[in-house]
């Protein structure tokens, strides 16, 4: 795949790595001309959390992955940029959580679903749904083309994981009864906050870790993990990583 010569010393070569997997991931049919914008808007809000984990992600974290594991059916739902920045990483935490795997688009063309699902399934995923041909059912109270879902996914889930997402689908789950866990870089979204558990932090960095995480606490009693979850509060949480926001707008103004 096409590389530019980013020199490994450049301030700011991760950025422009992260960027790079974007356009490739469109060059390839996966990611539309809208998620190159769209990065853009998780790219001010990853500068402005000062792009690392933060200790607030890092709890979000633990909760997401208690929950994931004590879900009955868990669900990891794949669009566009997720499967250009991480694909390898939703099929090892899929592994991991014993999870399907959903491609489900906005901007939804049976070309890009297709590629996405070839991309899936050369990181190692052995079943992809929610491609046409399967069953489809239909998330009430939505119009989008992320209305339409797989039977045997997202449709009956309990728990399902929307790794960078636009706002309305998060409050439709919900609705349905289900758990949403939400990965995104911007505190002040609607799905941020409609959002059962909201992972403040880049998928590129937050999937991995979650990995790691899940490792950890899947040797860990069901009576922990309850703990975990019960104890994680979403309105506190969002309020610290706005906090680090502003915090980290006065430190660089000085
Ligand atoms: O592939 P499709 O057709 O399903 O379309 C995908 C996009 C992303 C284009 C679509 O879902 C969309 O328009 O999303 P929004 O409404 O722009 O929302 C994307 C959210 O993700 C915003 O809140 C961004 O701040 C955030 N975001 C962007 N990049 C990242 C991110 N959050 C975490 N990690 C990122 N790398």
């Amino acid at each position: 795949m096409h590389r530019t010569n980013i020199p490994s010393s450049h301030p700011r070569a991760k950025s422009l790595y992260i960027r790079e997997l974007l356009v490739n991931g469109f060059k390839n049919g996966m990611v539309v001309q809208e998620g190159l914008i769209a990065h853009g808007r998780g790219e001010t809000f990853d500068y402005l959390l000062g792009e690392g984990t933060t200790e607030t992600a890092y709890t979000a974290i633990k909760a997401a992955c208690s929950l994931l594991l004590l879900a009955d059916h868990p669900v990891i739902s794949v669009n566009g940029n997720v499967a250009a920045l991480c694909s390898k990483d939703v099929v090892e935490l899929s592994h991991l959580i014993d999870a399907d795997i959903e491609v489900n688009l906005f901007y939804w063309t049976e070309e890009r679903e297709i590629a996405i699902e070839k991309e899936l399934k050369k990181m190692g995923a052995k079943k992809v749904l929610g491609t046409r041909s399967g069953g489809s059912a239909r998330i009430p109270g939505l119009q989008s083309e992320r209305r339409i879902v797989d039977q045997d996914g997202i449709y009956k889930a309990d728990t399902v994981l929307v790794p960078l997402e636009d706002g309305d689908r998060t409050e439709a789950l919900v609705k349905m009864n289900k758990k949403v866990i939400a990965i995104d870089l911007n505190p002040l979204s609607r799905t941020s906050k409609a959002a059962t558990v909201t992972v403040i932090d880049n998928v590129i960095r937050a999937l991995p870790t979650m990995a790691i995480e899940a490792k950890q606490l899947k040797q860990k009693k069901g009576q922990i993990l309850k703990k975990i979850v019960n104890e994680f509060d979403n309105t506190k949480n969002l309020s610290e990583s706005l906090e680090i926001i502003r915090c980290g707008m006065n430190a660089r103004q000085r």
